[in-house]
């Protein structure tokens, strides 16, 4: 076993010692010789400056302006809001509070779905914490702020090294009073995968504890047995469960007959019975069109008792016409972004739409002052993360047709390329709609759009149609999560599966039909704790245990990281993402009061090895540090 120092030592961890522990084991208090700090920021940096940043092909580092942070009285008190509603009033307070608004609320979803349909989830916290007192200032009226969940969770460890918990945790502290809301995908948590009962439990416990005040939980197949275990848990925390519709299809056009407004209405009655606070109508695409939604709010607020939360896409450029006909209709609460964080794959702007219901019976509770000023903020930190943008720019109405959610289109853009189908793609999202009908007309979110997704790919790639895939499925192997998907692991969709496609899909294997949680043995936690503290070398926490059952590979890559490079996120953006310029010279504040200051003074010429040696200076003194040059 690990016992490399005492401060991982089962006894000490326990508090299970005393004063002899260290005469009896002295080599527990041998330590290692550790790199320090700044060597390790040193390397970080170097490697970035040699080797640049994963998806970022251009190396030239472009010309950043510092941001531009609205001005506030921090002497003066944050607004009380939402938050202390709940905290005062309980879950149910806090609904029949929101259901006597007679404005409509919003939620701001800057800080996770803008930045995740535009930015490919690439946010990192301090940009967050950066403007989250202002913010907390100048949008007490929010219903909550959308910033945990979804791809967030993670994209934080896969990329940006740093951990979700603690942007949650920091977040919390700056931002008192109003909700924080995250968005869970049901059995899937914040996978791909659905995860033993236990999994999801403690998720939602800890998420709670940190700071997440409202569940926005969803099954992507719309399948509420793959929602019961989170709401539950949710009520039991005395958060909000908010329970989710997921909107695919058209309710209004004849010819798609599945997806009706009895379909979402009889949805919705159930999950009020199963337990849900709140309602949210989920249009991850943005194809509920305006008469529609005039239409499914109104059926939807007659038919339960439920708060009505909407979401949607811009991709169409119709986002603000469709909430404007929600908001005739009754909805209460809609989920918009900052203005220069907003439109195309992301929510409508909320500035746009304060202004365009000025003088309406019904008021949208915001501040359009309050919302340029920090829309200024996010134009200029918009252009830090620019080779993240997908390239739209235009709303793109042929969304009504692919129905690909926001989030999804430049992921299978790059994957499409990966792929060496760059060239095809327009094929491709002509195939991800056939694809959809091929499954039988399946809800379309995550998970269950990047299956759709993987088996448009592999029809182009390999030149099927629905035809061929049933005569020659026999021999044709399948993308694994196809086969999951028709095994029933993500859960069952509605109308069940195309049975011959089933059956040449598995060939032989067995299909479930019950909640896939329900045949998963729980997670053994106190074993994971043990094993990770062995390979964090420190004692590992609840938070670290869910990371590393949920994702193992990415969490263990995030561990070896911090080792060579310790915290990465105290470095700022155009540094973190492009690396240093000859000459440069640059902050880093690595805790309160302890600054970094980092200059690069040259770089070597490439070594036989193939490394590089760059001369830094560190707070004025010479350090040499050695980079692998892997171009
Ligand atoms: C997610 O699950 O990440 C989504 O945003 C789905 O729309
Ligand atoms: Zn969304």
């Amino acid at each position: 076993p690990f016992l490399e120092n005492v401060v991982c030592h089962e006894n000490f961890l326990s508090g299970n010692y005393n004063t002899s522990f260290i005469d009896e084991t002295p080599e527990l208090f041998t330590f290692a010789k550790k790199q320090d700090r700044g060597t390790k920021a040193l390397s970080y940096l170097g490697n970035v400056t040699i080797n640049g940043f994963p998806g970022i092909d251009d190396p030239t580092r472009p010309v950043l302006h510092p941001v531009r942070i609205p001005k506030i009285d921090y002497n003066a008190p944050i607004p009380k809001g939402t938050k202390q509603i709940l905290d005062e009033q309980g879950a149910d307070g806090l609904v029949e509070w929101v259901l006597k608004q007679d404005d409509v609320l919003l939620t701001d979803t800057t800080f996770r779905d803008a930045h995740q349909s535009l930015l490919a989830t690439r946010m990192r916290t301090k940009e967050l914490t950066q403007i989250a007192t202002e913010s907390a200032h100048l949008l007490p009226d929010l219903f909550s702020f959308e910033m945990w969940g979804g791809a967030t969770f993670d994209v934080a460890y896969r990329f940006l090294k740093e951990s979700p918990w603690d942007r949650l945790e920091k977040l919390r502290k700056q931002v008192p009073n109003v909700l924080f809301q995250m968005l869970f995908r049901g059995a899937n948590a914040v996978g791909y995968t659905n995860y033993p009962d236990n999994v999801i439990r403690e998720f939602i416990k800890e998420s709670a504890a940190s700071g997440i005040d409202v569940f926005r939980i969803f099954d992507s197949l719309n399948w509420i047995k793959g929602m019961e275990v989170a709401i539950d848990e949710t009520r039991s925390t005395g958060k909000i469960a908010e329970a989710t519709i997921c909107y695919t299809g058209d309710i209004l056009d004849d010819n798609r007959a599945k997806y009706t407004v009895n379909y979402y209405k009889e949805m919705a009655k159930e999950l009020e019975s199963v337990g849900a606070h709140m309602l949210a109508i989920k249009d991850m695409a943005g194809l509920l069109k305006p008469e529609a939604a005039y239409r499914l709010v109104s059926e939807l607020k007659a038919s339960t008792s439920l708060p009505i939360h909407l979401h949607t896409h811009d991709t169409s450029g119709n986002g603000i016409y469709m909430y404007a006909k929600a908001i005739e209709a009754g909805v209460d609460i809609v989920d918009t972004a900052i203005g220069s964080m907003a439109g195309m794959t992301s929510q409508p702007s909320a500035n746009s739409l304060a202004y365009a219901m000025q003088n309406n019976e019904r008021h949208v509770r915001a501040n359009t002052e309050s919302l340029e000023k920090l829309s200024h903020y996010w134009e200029d930190v918009r252009k830090y993360y620019k080779p993240f943008e997908s390239g739209m720019n235009s709303p793109h109405s042929e969304i009504y047709v692919h129905e690909m959610p926001g989030g999804q289109y430049s992921n299978l853009q790059q994957q499409s390329k990966a792929v060496g189908l760059g060239e095809r793609w327009e094929e491709v999202k002509k195939m991800y709609s056939r694809v959809n009908f091929l499954f039988g007309d399946i809800v379309k979110v995550t998970p269950s759009s990047k299956v759709v997704g993987d088996m448009a790919l592999f029809m182009v790639q390999n030149e099927l149609d629905e035809h061929t895939v049933i005569e020659k499925g026999q021999s044709i192997d399948f993308p694994e999560s196809v086969i999951e998907f028709f095994e029933g692991s993500i859960g069952q969709p509605y109308g069940g599966f195309p049975k011959e496609l089933q059956e040449v899909i598995l060939k032989g294997r067995k299909a479930i039909t019950v909640r896939p949680g329900e045949l998963l043995a729980p997670v053994n936690f106190s074993e994971v704790l043990k094993k990770l503290t062995e390979k964090m070398e420190k004692p590992a926490t609840m938070h670290d245990a869910l990371a590393y059952v949920l994702y193992p590979k990415v969490f263990e890559e995030y561990i070896e990281t911090r080792k060579q490079f310790d915290d990465v996120s105290v470095i700022n953006t155009p540094e973190f993402l492009y690396g240093l310029r000859l000459g440069e010279e640059i902050e880093i504040e690595i805790e309160f009061g302890k600054t970094l200051i980092v200059k690069l003074v040259s770089i070597g010429e490439p070594n036989p090895d193939g490394t590089r040696t760059l001369y830094f200076e560190l707070n004025g003194q010479s350090r040499e540090i050695i980079i692998q040059d892997l171009q």
